[in-house]
């Protein structure tokens, strides 16, 4: 898509801007609150790609760990971590917190989560006033995740577009569709409905799940996704036999009933191209996390990249509302 631009300082944050245990910085979730830009990303610790392929050499299988950690910026640009991860979850159950995405709801920031558990693995949502302390509201049933929330209620309701994984649908394998629900407080979810399924998608052979949290525009809620293909074969990545490729897609809701698609790009917003997009620990790997349209009309799409930085791009809304619904 010409008209959107990666930024020249990408990627906008890695792990040599972090000052503890850090390998991996990607899927970042990301709002504007109380006049400044704050970032809460993933954060896989404890391995570097040398090490990983010396463990793997030796027979073992190498781990990471994860935590979510802060960064704040002026501009959007510019970002400085904080000096500690602010949340994580590990018990005998849970194993790990992953892939925040970030929305500031009636003026209070809301985390939706990922969490892997020995049962299976679960959308998380958490609320805090100050990035330190967070207050889990609620935690799907296995297997749910990609959560993203909606800035605002929709006809009385808080909405999150999800990412069930239901083994039985599309006759096996894992073709994965993108799902919503309400909820009247943050903690039961119901009245759920199918958004769009993966072969909607011309770009997708295989799943397909939500990305940054929903803007709102004039014209309809407008939501990136990734979208999954299958590569003939293995892609760059440290941990060997890598075949899905990640870009992203761009779709449009209608405002009075999200679940609703009223536009859909015919081609990925974002395709890996870049080498930080292609080499990593999982080459070929967009998947945006967040995305805040400016009172200028400029639209910052924040994407981890080869689950391995954190990068950033930016168009023009009114580009992206006519390439989804053309
Ligand atoms: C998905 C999630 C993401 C990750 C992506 C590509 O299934 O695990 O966290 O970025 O795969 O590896």
């Amino acid at each position: 898509m010409k008209y959107i631009r990666r930024h020249s300082s990408n990627p906008i944050l890695s792990a040599r801007d972090i000052p503890y245990d850090a390998s991996l910085i990607f899927n970042a979730g990301v709002a504007k609150w109380q006049g400044e830009y704050v970032m809460l990303f993933r954060n896989d610790y404890g391995q570097t790609e040398e090490s990983w392929r010396k463990t793997q050499a030796s027979g073992q299988w190498p781990h990471l760990a994860t935590n979510i950690g802060i960064a704040r910026s002026r501009d959007g640009v510019h970002w400085t971590a904080g000096p500690k991860p602010v949340f994580q979850m590990r018990d005998d159950e849970i194993q790990r917190v992953y892939d925040p995405r970030l929305t500031i709801v009636e003026g209070r920031p809301v985390l939706c989560f990922a969490m892997d558990t020995k049962h299976g693995l679960r959308g998380g949502i958490a609320t805090t006033d100050d990035f330190e302390r967070f207050e889990v509201q609620s935690l799907s049933v296995p297997d749910n995740r990609n959560m993203a929330l909606f800035p605002e209620r929709v006809g009385g309701c808080f909405v999150r577009l999800e990412r069930p994984m239901p083994v039985y649908s599309h006759g096996g394998g894992e073709h994965f569709d993108i799902w919503l629900s309400e909820s009247p407080d943050l903690r039961f979810w119901g009245e759920s409905r199918l958004v769009m399924g993966a072969e909607r998608v011309p770009y997708a052979t295989g799943k397909i799940g939500p990305a940054a949290p929903p803007v709102k525009t004039p014209r309809g809620w407008l939501a990136t996704f990734h979208a999954v293909r299958y590569a003939d074969q293995d892609l760059h990545s440290w941990e060997g036999n890598w075949r899905k490729e990640y870009c992203a897609g761009l779709m449009l809701l209608d405002l009075d009933d999200p679940s609703k698609v009223i536009g859909l790009s015919r081609e990925p917003l974002l395709v890996a191209e870049e080498p930080y997009e292609t080499n990593g620990f999982r080459g070929s790997v967009i998947f945006p996390g967040g995305m805040i349209l400016e009172d200028s009309g400029e639209v910052k799409i924040y994407y981890g990249a080869a689950d391995t930085v954190e990068c950033l791009a930016t168009a023009h809304i009114d580009d992206l509302l006519a390439f989804c619904e053309k």
